[in-house]
């Protein structure tokens, strides 16, 4: 399929490493694929879904102790110890391929090898790289099908002589918890991922290339990595503004991806198209502005609180061509069903675990809290026309966000690119009482990257610096959101979901300098009154509340990021060390 030799010899030495019984090479071809789905329910590995419900789509299960990604398991194996930075796990990578090779000796004995050439972007793009994942799993061979461009394309996009590939091995293995080893190579272009089957971990196009391996390339090459998604707003004149936007994991990202406009502007004929919901790739082009493209192909989204209200245009996109993980299995219809999508559970089902269920009278879950869909972008209603465009969309305003019940403000604007920087930098979310017991535990999350940054996280900021230097007054506008203050009893007082578009507007607004801002000692924010309420059940005085920034409290905050930034030492930007002192001056 390929002359590449870096690509041929590469797959020679993980063969001679592996030992498969077989090597299949996917080209793409829905034969070949339908041969593969054929063989996974022949196994058990997969179930077929009704054809008439639910057409071409599937039903896994993964090991009952493999349902998440393991941050404490993934490490980042630069030469240099202080490269890897103090947020991410390390290893010396002599070491790491030295305990991984013992482990991976001969573990496809008995097994096939899929060889999984994938493109992360539009085929042809400049923007676009590619990869290829050795894996023993068909599920993992399926499920990148849906989230990249996968096949003979993808070789044809790398050519015949480039080695600027990303060389990703995986095996199941034993799925043993105690030797789970997500693993990063950067300085090699690799990604080793060993006993897991859970997408997280082991769909190696996603978090671990196009994030953690990205952000790394990023920096050496001038361009951005990030955990965004990417929203394009439609006027009634038919112009369309882009907005990405990072948050961190269950602050609604998919759902402000494929947001409904609210009455008050769909009226007017505004859209909302989604580009992508989860990995924006960034680059300046050649007008001086940022233009970002969505690497992946597909939606590998959380189920449960997925519904008709909530967000329809996922759920329309889950429809067909899908692959459904550890959600219930509604045997009298032989379809799908998690927490959340519907007030009537299945009585007749098989839960996540595929034991025996009655949604009517169990107290256990049927879907596990983290069940997926791999669902195709191509599905989704709202899916911009702009998806595959190998230049990509520019950037007109970045925004940050995370959820905080009292101290952020619904809205802000960052008074410069460098603010930005620092708005980002200090981004923080508090766990909830369902994820951990615990209210109020502030996790920082620079950038939601915590989790994701493929190296030391302060120069991960000078680079960010750097970005802003390149692109000067052509610069997206950086701000940020909080969607989720509370009142005293705990309510939400923004409604959220669809209204949040009401927010966006005004940050559109004053990317094009269309609306004035009061400076606060945080950065600009909206009058009250430049919300639109139209429609709502909440007054300007509301607004205003959810406006106000208490200065105790964000004294209290100065003195967690100054916490938070010593672990980067001298790395950390001197720029963010001047905005941090801006900030704690602006609080006196
Ligand atoms: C995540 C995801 O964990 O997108 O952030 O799956
Ligand atoms: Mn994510």
């Amino acid at each position: 399929m390929t002359k590449n030799q870096n690509v041929l010899s590469w797959v020679d030495e993980m063969i001679e490493l592996c030992k498969p019984d077989k090597v299949v090479w996917l080209d793409g071809s829905q034969e070949q694929l339908q041969t593969l789905r054929d063989e996974a329910c022949a196994t058990g590995e997969m179930i077929k879904l009704n054809e008439e419900k639910l057409p071409g789509c599937y039903l896994h299960r993964t090991a009952v102790n493999d349902v998440a990604r393991v941050e404490h398991r993934t490490f980042i194996c630069t030469r240099k110890k202080e490269d890897a930075g103090p947020i991410n796990n390390w290893e010396d990578p002599v070491v790491m391929y030295d305990r991984l090779r013992k482990m991976y000796d001969g573990v496809m004995k008995g097994r096939t090898m899929y060889v999984i050439p994938y493109c992360m972007g539009p085929i042809g793009s400049k923007l676009s790289k590619v990869g290829v994942e050795l894996t023993d799993s068909i599920y993992v061979v399926l499920n990148m099908d849906i989230m990249t461009r996968m096949g003979k394309q993808a070789l044809e996009h790398l050519g015949d002589t480039s080695n600027d590939f990303v060389r990703g091995l995986h095996s199941k293995a034993d799925v043993d918890e105690e030797k789970r080893y997500i693993v990063h190579f950067p300085e090699d272009n690799a990604i080793w991922s060993i006993n897991s089957g859970y997408g997280g971990n082991v769909l190696l196009g996603k978090k671990c290339f196009a994030l953690r391996i990205a952000s790394y390339q990023g920096k050496n090459e001038g361009w951005m990595a990030e955990h965004m998604l990417i929203l394009g707003v439609e006027n009634p004149q038919g112009e369309t503004k882009y907005i990405a936007a990072a948050f961190p994991s269950a602050c609604g990202k998919t759902n402000l991806a494929m947001l409904i406009p609210p009455e008050v502007y769909k009226k007017q004929g505004y859209k909302v198209w989604t580009v992508g919901d989860d990995i924006a790739w960034m680059r300046i082009g050649d007008d001086g502005r940022l233009w970002a493209i969505n690497p992946e192909a597909g939606f590998f989204g959380v189920a449960p609180g997925t519904n008709e209200k909530s967000n329809p245009n996922a759920l329309a996109t889950t429809k067909r061509g899908t692959i459904f993980t550890n959600v219930a299995h509604n045997l009298d219809d032989n379809t799908v069903w998690w927490e959340g999508l519907d007030k009537n559970p299945p009585e007749h089902a098989k839960d996540w675990k595929g034991n025996d269920w009655n949604g009517k009278t169990s107290t256990e879950k049927g879907a596990n809290p983290n069940s997926r869909f791999t669902a195709p972008a191509k599905n989704c209603p709202c899916i911009s026309d702009k998806f595959n465009d190998p230049l990509g969309v520019p950037i007109s305003a970045i925004v940050f966000g995370g959820r905080r019940a009292k101290t952020a403000p619904l809205v802000y604007q960052s008074r410069s690119w460098q603010h930005g920087v620092f708005v980002g930098s200090i981004m923080a979310s508090e766990t909830t009482a369902a994820a951990t017991g615990a209210v109020g535990v502030v996790r920082r999350d620079p950038m939601a990257m915590r989790p994701f940054c493929g190296y030391h996280m302060g120069d991960y900021f000078g680079h960010w610096l750097e970005m802003g230097k390149k692109l000067g007054n052509k610069a997206p506008k950086i701000f940020n959101v909080n969607w989720f203050r509370t009142d005293d009893e705990g309510h939400f007082i923004w409604p959220g979901f669809g209204d949040n578009m009401r927010v966006l507007m005004w940050i559109l607004a004053r990317c094009e300098d269309k609306v004035d801002a009061v400076e606060t000692p945080i950065g600009y924010e909206p009058k009250p009154e430049d919300i639109n309420i139209e429609g709502l059940d909440i007054t300007t005085d509301t607004v205003a509340g959810l406006l106000d920034v208490d200065k105790d409290l964000w004294r209290e905050e100065s003195a967690g990021i100054e916490d938070f930034y010593k672990q980067f030492g001298d790395r950390l930007p001197k720029e963010l060390s001047e905005e941090l002192e801006t900030l704690k001056a602006n609080l006196k």
